[in-house]
């Protein structure tokens, strides 16, 4: 059992995060890492046969062949899409949608007992539930970007908390973020920064983004940020950075020479609202009824994809737009 000590609790509980190191082992690391190339594998090669990419670049390293490869591309989702660990957040969701619902991020990531042993010290109970609102971030150096019109996915991150993205029906949901290192964070590379303390407040004000392809990319006018009180949340690979759903965090952009690479999951008590019913979460973790949990990766996928069939067929899906009235906001502009 991976136990959190009382002072961690104690520092989470009062600052609104807590950074855990060494969480992940080399094998997990190595398999989620492993499935990441397979989808390079898979998917360079029908970008070239599109003439949406001059070639695979399958002579690189994983985190050179992303970064050529995104730099390549006219729309950064023709690749994303295929490594991001949710579906995009679109009513008009396209028919080629995809994610990565692969067995080495369900059995390795969501699912990994250390992850589960901490988020069940800080939410008190061991009956939990995966929430879907959940994302893989891969971010090149900045200088490698082609533009600044791009979203959080693979640049800096606006200041926002995490019960802001959910919809307004999960304010009493317990929800614990979970920040996940697949190479070291830190201030250089564009680790997580966030305001202490600020988990003590209400939800604040959110901008509504202006990227299309995300309902998501909500962020707090700056004004509202103490930047007195602002921490870097630099982490080990393999480590974890945790946080309360109301604590504001962002992040620096990475002026690094190399990629920064991220899970961030949410779990909260079986029984409360996701707050993105539409998506699929699942029972991970639960000692009173151990029959429901789910740990077969192949049934989580199969969930991801009848839910993105649905979609397509035109079921109609709520996704979080309680911050659309502030778009003419005097802060927001
Ligand atoms: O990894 C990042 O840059 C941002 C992650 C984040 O904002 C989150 O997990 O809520």
């Amino acid at each position: 059992m991976f136990k959190l000590s009382q002072d961690q609790i104690k520092h989470f509980n009062e600052k609104g995060y807590l950074i855990v190191e060494n969480v992940l082992s080399d094998t997990d690391i190595a398999q989620i890492r492993a499935e990441y190339e397979t989808i390079l594998d898979r998917e360079a090669p029908k970008l070239v046969a599109q003439g949406k990419l001059s070639r695979t670049y399958d002579e690189l390293p994983f985190e050179e062949r992303y970064t050529r490869i995104l730099y390549e591309l006219e729309d950064m989702y023709a690749i994303y899409q295929h490594l991001d660990i949710s579906l995009p957040l679109l009513q008009d969701m396209p028919a080629d949608a995809s994610l990565n619902a692969g067995p080495a991020v369900f059995n390795h990531l969501l699912t990994n007992p250390n992850i589960l042993d901490i988020a069940e010290s800080i939410i008190g109970t061991g009956e939990l539930y995966s929430n879907p609102v959940q994302h893989t971030r891969i971010k090149p150096p900045a200088a490698a970007l082609p533009n600044s019109n791009i979203d959080s996915n693979v640049a800096k991150t606006g200041w926002h908390q995490d019960e802001a993205v959910l919809t307004a029906d999960a304010t009493d949901t317990n929800m614990l973020t979970v920040w996940v290192a697949m190479t070291d964070a830190n201030v250089k590379n564009g680790c997580m920064m966030c305001v202490e303390g600020s988990h003590i407040k209400d939800v604040t004000m959110h901008c509504p983004g202006s990227h299309a392809s995300s309902s998501a990319e909500i962020f707090i006018p700056d004004e509202f940020i103490d930047n007195d009180k602002v921490v870097p949340l630099e982490v080990g690979k393999g480590g974890l950075v945790l946080l309360h759903q109301r604590t504001e965090h962002g992040s620096y952009s990475n002026q690094s020479d190399a990629i920064r690479w991220s899970f961030d999951l949410r779990y909260h008590p079986v029984g409360q609202h996701t707050g993105r019913e539409v998506f699929p979460g699942f029972v991970a973790r639960s000692h009173s009824q151990p029959e429901t949990v789910l740990t077969d990766a192949n049934a989580w996928a199969q969930e991801w994809f009848e839910t993105r069939d649905r979609i397509i067929a035109g079921e109609h899906v709520q996704f979080n737009e309680r911050w659309k009235p502030y778009s003419r906001h005097e802060l927001c502009a």
